[in-house]
């Protein structure tokens, strides 16, 4: 045991499970052990709101693989956090959201920045820890660390901010990492025999396949049945686009290859995949999930197998060990292949729904012309992205039109809003990738309305020298709700139209650079421009007010009026 002060206990134990930044606005309730971050090899990111410090946190980890962190000042500070822990939350990210509270000496009384911090994070965090003792601080903080890697979503730390100060002795908890299982052997013999029997196996390559680093387990699997592999919705990183076995990511605004491909699937591989429920919707007017199939699901959740669909072969395992196990018993074990024997048809079938597919994406919205098609746009994008570019997306009609055009060739790729569904997600994700990853570009799609949540973080890029790339596009609407107007209200628009200022011009009096593009063929020039720039740079791009699908035709009906008032306000 050492004797030291909690403040540099903290530290140390931050130190010792591989902290190297931290993302925050600087409060004095942590200013003890804060004063103590540069010495211990910690950088803190000043960021210009909480919420964009979690998201960073958020996007730091996705991109690396290892924990995201951030602090703020108790009360306020910690409430901002609230919006980014819960889609970080959805997005499985080992985040340790560290919230110094009021002083125990005086909580209850009502003092200043006070309010009980655990209850906002309870449904949102894997685990909560409240250091009740000085003593304990080294030893919470490092079961928040473990945690968070173990069961793959944010932790909270919540530390009374008088428990930083005296003197204790302790010995700094050395950091816990589980080796995670393959699965039952009794699931994957289960899962090999089924598999072994199918006509038509797809495979869905999930998160899981991301965060385990299983793609080349996934991927030689996939070569050795000669099975299709879709992308869960939002993992479009999850297999390289380039491979002929590739058909894109199913869910809303996906990939009709994939859709037709899983269609005709008599088993499917869901691989590191909860199967969650707005992923899996008909999209496109095809109702594609095979609902005779047999399907295997891999998790390493086993709360998550079966939650969604009806499974017949749950496993709860690794993605990347199972990959491996269930090959393994497929090259190894007495099991006939079936899918040997029309391996040449499935992957005949492939590229026709593949060519056709792309046939579509090539007439598509694709018109020339200023201000720029929504479509267009994308795929001029698409053309000029670096091939080691780091993608996030945000929630609108736009960004979620991407989907059909962000392919990737390598994991860690691909951070997009996910299922919390939160607007200005992208852009402070985007700046957390830059920081764990700067040898890459880090590329934010972001939508006018979204922007305008987000666009403050420009100045932590300009302060900190974190040269993101932010491409907004300008159609002076909150476009995703306005189609719903568009759809079910008659037109009318409330709340939907935007009056906006020049973003190029904002992100230059930001001290960053702002382009403004308003022809397809200047796309692809300003894109390289700012990925290869050492500035934060803000592309600007004048979009038409074209919508693609709505997001919620599965929760919309046309609206009913009871009172003569509002007689005029039913649609038939
Ligand atoms: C924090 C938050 N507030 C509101 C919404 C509801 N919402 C979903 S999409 C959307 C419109 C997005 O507009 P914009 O960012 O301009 O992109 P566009 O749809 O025009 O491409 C809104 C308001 C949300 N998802 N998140
Ligand atoms: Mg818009």
């Amino acid at each position: 045991m050492t004797q030291m002060t909690p403040s540099e206990a903290f530290v140390e134990t931050l130190a010792a499970q591989g902290v190297t930044h931290v993302f925050g606005i600087v409060g004095s309730a942590y200013m003890d052990a804060l004063d103590l971050f540069p010495a211990a090899g910690i950088r803190f990111i000043s960021v210009a709101h909480e919420q964009g410090g979690g998201h960073m946190a958020d996007g730091f980890s996705r991109a690396s693989g290892r924990h995201g962190v951030c602090i703020a000042q108790n009360g306020p500070g910690i409430t901002n956090f609230v919006t980014s822990i819960a889609a970080a939350y959805w997005a499985h990210s080992p985040v340790v959201c560290i919230t110094p509270e009021t002083g125990s000496k005086t909580q209850g009384l009502g003092g200043f920045q006070e309010t009980e911090q655990l209850p906002f994070f309870e449904k949102i965090t894997k685990y909560q820890a409240h250091v009740s003792r000085p003593d304990r601080l080294a030893e919470l903080t490092a079961r928040c660390f473990d945690r968070a890697i173990s069961e793959r979503g944010p932790t909270q730390l919540n530390i009374p901010r008088d428990h930083f100060y005296g003197m204790v002795d302790i010995d700094i908890p050395k950091p816990i990492r589980i080796e995670r299982p393959a699965g039952g052997p009794g699931s994957l013999d289960a899962a090999a025999d089924a598999i072994a029997k199918a006509k038509f196996p797809v495979i869905v390559s999930g998160g899981g396949v991301v965060m385990s680093d299983g793609v080349k387990e996934c991927l030689e699997l996939a070569e050795y049945l000669g099975a299709p592999v879709v992308n869960s919705y939002l993992h479009n990183d999850s297999f390289p686009a380039s491979h002929p076995l590739w058909c894109g990511p199913l869910g809303y605004q996906g990939s009709k290859a994939a859709m037709q491909i899983i269609k005709q699937a008599d088993v499917v591989l869901a691989l590191g995949t909860r199967l969650g429920p707005f992923g899996t919707l008909p999209q496109h007017g095809i109702e594609y999930w095979p609902s005779n199939a047999q399907i295997i699901q891999v998790d390493s959740d086993h709360r998550v197998l079966g939650l969604v669909k009806q499974v017949d072969v749950p496993v709860c395992g690794d993605a990347k060990g199972a990959a491996r196990e269930i090959l393994h018993r497929l090259q190894t074990g007495n099991r006939a292949i079936t899918g040997h024997g029309n391996r040449d048809q499935r992957m005949a079938e492939v590229k026709k729904q593949k060519d056709a597919w792309e046939a579509e994406l090539n007439t598509w919205g694709q018109a020339d012309g200023s201000p720029v098609a929504p479509r267009r746009l994308l795929r001029e994008l698409e053309r000029a992205m670096p091939k080691n570019a780091m993608v996030t997306t945000d929630i609108g009609n736009i960004c979620s039109v991407s989907n059909s055009y962000l392919r990737f060739e390598q994991p860690n790729s691909f951070f997009a809003a996910m299922s919390f569904g939160n607007c200005g997600y992208a852009f402070p994700t985007a700046v957390g990738a830059k920081v764990a990853r700067p040898d890459r570009p880090a590329v934010a799609y972001v939508g006018d309305g979204a922007w305008g949540m987000s666009l403050l973080e420009t100045l932590t890029c300009v302060r900190e020298n974190i040269p993101t790339t932010a491409v907004v596009f300008n159609n002076g609407q909150w476009g995703a709700e306005k189609k719903n107007q568009i759809d079910y209200y008659a037109d009318r628009y409330v709340g939907t139209n935007l009056t906006n200022p020049s973003f190029a011009k904002i992100a230059e009096s930001m001290g960053a650079r702002g382009i403004k593009v308003d022809r397809p063929d200047q796309i692809g020039d300003a894109l390289k421009t700012a990925t290869s720039s050492d500035v934060c740079t803000v592309i600007e791009i004048m979009a038409t007010q074209e919508l693609g699908d709505p997001f919620r035709r599965d929760a919309l009906s046309k609206p009913k009026r009871m009172l003569k008032k509002y007689a005029a306000y039913t649609v038939e």
